[in-house]
């Protein structure tokens, strides 16, 4: 491990190319390290807490679908190119550790409070589950998302698997949400930075279906990181509203050739997200858990890194042995895997039927063997939490991991 302390990035590139796949075990030279954990990106689907809550004020279900749509599209800048525009460069993400936490909410003057559950719910291979709840306006968001990866001619291409999927209280309406496929340009220059491929489609169980393209650079435009997508009603094959522009900068919705509607980040400043400070957080909270990790990485001392991230590993690999020993698993605090889900199911069912009248490819749920299940959200298990009626067990899970790492 020391060895990579001299690493170039020259000789870090070449290491790329012949790596297996799995970007948790991918070694990077230190300046390329990011302090935040992979369990953290899970933020980046509120930063805008207002357009998350939209939909629920519009009583129009066409409106409401576009309003989703709208919002979808204001979260693709945070998702994939934040990191870049803060740090430099797209950076290589801390890999979380099973039952990691990422916990906090928005607070916006209009949207209210914005709460936001972030778990690592698999470690092999590295899955992270998340639930963001507004109560005041009813309006919730759940998923789950892995990623696979693979080495072709000096990109790195990320297919995610899992999805998110959008509930609307007031109207009992789901929207099911897939992930886009990216890659990670360029590499060669030292510079890496996310662009997205293909195609991700919104489908609502009021028979609204989405469609985005990525087009990367546009080849009239010549701009990176492009998009059109479209909104549909099943059934029909007009288009109700297109809409066209720069992810990482801003688009503008059209009604047939009238300009409706339009976003620009440059005038929607982000909502921060609010944390607990260090001391209070849990200790299976990111920041906490990561913390000697943060200072080594801003200090750039390779040993120090890679110390203190063995320190956490080798703790979780105990916990695994132990675990195997007993017959028992690491308990998810938040989320719990099914079989099957019948929301997604049905959504899944819909958007078949819609992409084969409309000409897109179908849309199937990725094998759940790729993210150890179908993980959902368990409200029995939230409500424990928040009453208290699970303490005890809480605080036996975090002894267990304190005991470990204090070997
Ligand atoms: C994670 C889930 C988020 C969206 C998202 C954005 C950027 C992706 C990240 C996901 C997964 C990890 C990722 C990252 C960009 C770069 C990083 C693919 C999909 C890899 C591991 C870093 C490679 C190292 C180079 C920077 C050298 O909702």
């Amino acid at each position: 491990m020391a060895a990579m302390a001299g690493t170039t990035w020259t000789s870090f590139v070449k290491s790329i190319a012949s790596f297996n796949g799995d970007l948790a075990s991918m070694t990077a030279p230190p300046f390329i390290l990011s302090k935040a954990s992979l369990v953290e990106f899970s933020a980046y689907w509120t930063e805008h807490p207002k357009l998350f809550v939209a939909p629920a004020k519009e009583s129009d279900p066409e409106k409401r679908a576009l309003a989703v749509l709208k919002w979808f599209l204001s979260t693709l800048k945070q998702q994939y190119s934040s990191r870049n525009e803060k740090l430099g460069s797209e950076k290589k993400p801390l890999n979380p550790f099973l039952g990691e936490l990422f916990l906090g909410h928005w607070d916006d003057p209009e949207a209210g409070k914005t709460e936001l559950i972030s778990e690592q719910v698999s470690h092999h291979p590295p899955v992270t589950a998340y639930s963001i709840i507004n109560e005041k306006h009813g309006v919730k968001l759940q998923g789950y998302n892995g990623q696979k990866a693979s080495f072709a001619s000096m990109t790195i291409n990320v297919k995610q698997v899992g999805l998110a999927r959008l509930h609307i209280d007031a109207y009992d309406e789901d929207y099911l949400i897939t992930l886009p496929t990216l890659h990670i340009e360029g590499l060669v220059y030292g510079t890496p930075y996310v662009e997205l491929e293909k195609s991700t489609i919104i489908q609502s169980s009021s028979g609204y279906f989405a469609k985005i393209e990525y087009t990367g650079k546009g080849w009239v435009s010549g701009k990176k990181n492009c998009f059109n997508a479209t909104l549909q009603k099943v059934g029909s094959k007009d288009i109700l509203y297109t809409i066209s522009g720069q992810w990482t900068d801003s688009f503008t919705v059209k009604k047939g050739k009238t300009e409706v509607d339009s976003f620009s980040h440059k005038n929607n400043p982000t909502t921060p997200l609010t944390l607990k400070p260090i001391e209070e957080q849990d200790p299976l909270e990111s920041r906490r858990a990561w913390a000697k990790v943060a200072v080594a990485i801003d200090k750039g001392d390779y040993e120090e890194i890679g110390m203190e991230k063995s320190k956490i590993e080798n703790a979780q690999r105990e916990l695994r042995k132990k675990e195997k020993e007993e017959g028992k698993t690491w308990e998810r605090r938040y989320f719990s895997s099914v079989e099957k889900d019948s929301a997604t199911g049905k959504l899944l069912d819909l958007a078949a039927k819609y992409s084969v009248s409309l000409g897109v490819p179908a849309v199937t749920l990725d094998d759940p063997s790729k993210t150890n299940g179908i993980w959902l959200f368990d409200e029995k298990k939230y409500e424990g939490v928040k009453s208290g009626t699970r303490e005890e067990e809480l605080k036996a899970a975090v002894e267990k991991v304190e005991a470990a790492t204090a070997h």
